[in-house]
């Protein structure tokens, strides 16, 4: 589908932003960065806006939300901004009963653990998700309008991680019950996963319909997988997520050459995820995102050379001495000159204690650092 006329991407204000060039594969001149969960904790005027109002309706709160996404944007003048929501909301609006509980994350009123929990859960019908979804396309309306040419990026859980809160019930360190139902009743996982890749993928779409210009897979865990078990029962259902977004596209006019049909560009991302990188890529994206475990020109490697790589500075380097950090970052960028292009970022989101000063720095320097060579 051809996204509509006022689209930032149909318009061209965001289609020749370095963000999406470089997730074109085209290295622009700055290397362009911004931060996983920039938006958030580590800064004061986030907690300032979210006192008295609980995760889940800040997120259905349009002009919230709205604002959450651009505080970054504007503080430390990252090249796009991430929307401000958080991948358990789809689950929320299909009627699942899901709270996110301050500093532990999403948990679930009942854990869906057992065939018929799997039969109920999906007998939720993705399709109210077209209406529900309202405060989410006016939240990035708001948003994009209020970016100018900064693209905004759209994301949402990969049907993996959804799924492993899904069955736990709540964060868990090695999910071993979503692991345990993979194996132990196929069918069931199966059906779980189709339906996981149905309501993610709804939410994504919406947010690129509505205005934004790229769009972020997070299998936040699927490194907890081997990767026999990712190929065979992971992949296909990340790939079928994926497939809500792959044929949005725009027609590009430049001036002095010919129109070029794009699709909007797909990044996905998972943490420990080393060895499943190539799968990672293979189901759909165009751009992979690599936590902070592998080197960069190593990662480009495993991907052929020839894929878009985002990441990877290593979010506990954040407190350490400003020369330590600078050592690091510019390392990162030497090694991500084996990938057709890089869009520099952090190999996991950014600790909520984190001195926003510091985010702020890192920017500037990774412009300054990547516009000399
Ligand atoms: O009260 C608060 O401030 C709650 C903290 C918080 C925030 C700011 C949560 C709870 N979610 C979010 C927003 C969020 N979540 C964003 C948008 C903002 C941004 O990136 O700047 C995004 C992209 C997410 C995505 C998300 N939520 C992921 C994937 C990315 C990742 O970090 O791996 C995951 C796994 C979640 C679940 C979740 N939500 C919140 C927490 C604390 C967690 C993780 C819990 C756990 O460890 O299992």
């Amino acid at each position: 589908m051809i996204l509509d006329a006022q689209h930032p991407l149909s318009s061209g204000v965001t289609a020749d932003s370095r963000l999406i060039r470089a997730y074109q594969g085209a290295r622009p001149d700055v290397t362009p960065v911004w931060f996983m969960r920039q938006a958030g904790r580590s800064l004061p005027e986030y907690r300032e806006l979210r006192v008295g109002t609980r995760m889940l309706d800040a997120c259905l709160d349009p002009k919230l939300a709205s604002e959450i996404t651009l505080q970054p944007v504007r503080r430390h003048s990252v090249d796009a901004g991430i929307f401000f929501s958080d991948i358990v909301v789809p689950l929320k609006l299909v009627g699942v009963d899901v709270e996110i509980v301050p500093g532990k994350g999403p948990v679930l009123g009942k854990a869906v653990r057992t065939k018929a929990d799997v039969q109920e859960l999906t007998a939720l019908d993705p399709a109210v998700l077209d209406d529900a979804l309202a405060p989410i396309r006016e939240a990035v309306s708001l948003t994009v309008a209020q970016l100018g040419s900064t693209p905004l990026i759209g994301f949402a859980g990969a049907p993996f991680t959804l799924a492993a809160y899904l069955v736990e019930g709540g964060p868990s360190k090695d999910h071993l019950h979503a692991r345990a139902l993979m194996h132990s009743d196929p069918e069931a996982w199966q059906q779980l996963m189709a339906w996981t890749a149905d309501v993610t993928g709804r939410f994504l779409r919406a947010q690129v319909v509505a205005g934004a210009s790229a769009a972020q897979l997070f299998d936040s865990w699927a490194g907890a997988l081997s990767l026999a078990d990712y190929a065979a029962s992971v992949a296909p259902a990340s790939a079928a997520a994926i497939a809500h977004v792959r044929d949005l596209g725009y027609t590009e006019h430049r001036v002095g050459a010919d129109a070029v049909e794009r699709n909007v560009p797909i990044v996905h991302f998972g943490v420990g995820t080393s060895e499943l990188l190539k799968e990672m890529h293979n189901i759909g994206a165009d751009v992979v995102g690599v936590d902070y475990r592998l080197p960069l020109d190593e990662a480009s490697r495993r991907l052929g050379g020839v894929v878009p790589v985002q990441g990877n500075v290593d979010p506990a380097l954040l407190t350490a001495p400003w020369p330590v950090l600078e050592a690091h970052v510019r390392d990162v960028l030497e090694r991500g000159r084996a990938a057709p292009a890089h869009v520099l970022n952090l190999g996991h989101g950014v600790p909520p204690e984190t001195d926003p000063d510091v985010l702020t720095r890192l920017v500037s320097l990774v412009h300054s650092v990547s516009a000399e060579s």
